[in-house]
């Protein structure tokens, strides 16, 4: 099955987006930001395990006019005043998991709040990801102390509450581990030569869990595309669930 997309969950988020442009049309009234808050808005994370081809979703729908692309800061993570956090965690997650994962979550907050200019937006990844994906492997995994896991939890937790993330639509990019190791191999991104296939199987585990068996709290539709094709063959699937994920204020 490569899409994952029942009636009932396209006809609710159809009328979500009505109830969010509604909302907007009569926020426009009260509210003193002008154009931004004037679009309706609609807001789509790329969720999928390393190297199952967000990066390349995402340019290639960069082209499409009403939409804007957020992609993950991961230079970010690997620059920070001349430190990288993503190497530090690879080489040794019990000693450095706790930095990178606090900064991952401050910097993807920062994308989140980003202000939103067109009507729709797709992000690579989200807040939610890295908690229920990569913290939780942290954690399960034993690389990550207890005490470490319960205050990023508790931020977590205040940041969900308090600030109000918009999203509408979560697209997962399902590809199998086997075939993630050997794409990460062929990318030879230097932090990531060392990438065990049971890292990647568990990850993909925890995005099963969440995203599918809704281990977690899911905060939208899923719309789950297969991603095991050959990454010159995605744009087919692109393409079929275009309206979907790109127009889905029209759709
Ligand atoms: O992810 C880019 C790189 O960043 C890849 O090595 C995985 C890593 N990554 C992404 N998010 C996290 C979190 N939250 N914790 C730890 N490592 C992370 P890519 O999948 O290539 O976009």
């Amino acid at each position: 099955q490569n899409c994952h997309f029942d009636s009932r969950s396209v006809s609710s988020l159809s009328s979500r987006i009505r109830k969010r442009i509604k909302s907007n049309e009569q926020s426009d009234h009260s509210s003193e930001m002008e154009a931004a808050t004037r679009t309706p808005r609609f807001v789509v994370s790329i969720e999928g395990n390393i190297g199952s081809g967000k990066t390349e979703m995402l340019n290639y729908y960069q082209k499409t006019q009403n939409c804007e692309i957020v992609p993950e800061p991961v230079e970010k993570w690997r620059n920070i005043q001349g430190y990288n956090a993503l190497e530090l965690m690879y080489e040794n997650p019990e000693r450095w998991g706790m930095a990178l994962q606090t900064y991952i979550q401050l910097t993807m907050l920062q994308l989140h709040k980003l202000p939103q200019e067109k009507p729709v937006r797709l992000i690579e990844r989200s807040i939610f990801s890295a908690k229920y994906c990569f913290v939780e492997n942290l954690f399960r995994s034993g690389k990550m102390p207890e005490i470490e896991y319960l205050i990023l939890t508790e931020w977590f937790e205040w940041i969900i509450k308090t600030q109000n993330i918009q999203l509408d639509l979560i697209v997962y990019l399902r590809t199998d581990p086997e075939l993630l190791h050997e794409r990460i191999m062929r990318r030879c991104r230097p932090e990531e030569k060392c990438i065990p296939l049971d890292y990647l199987k568990t990850l993909h585990q925890l995005h099963e869990d969440w995203l599918l068996h809704k281990k977690f709290p899911c905060p939208a539709e899923v719309l789950v595309i297969d991603g095991n094709s050959a990454l010159e063959k995605m744009p087919e699937s692109y393409e079929q669930h275009r309206n979907k994920i790109v127009n889905p204020l029209t759709y």
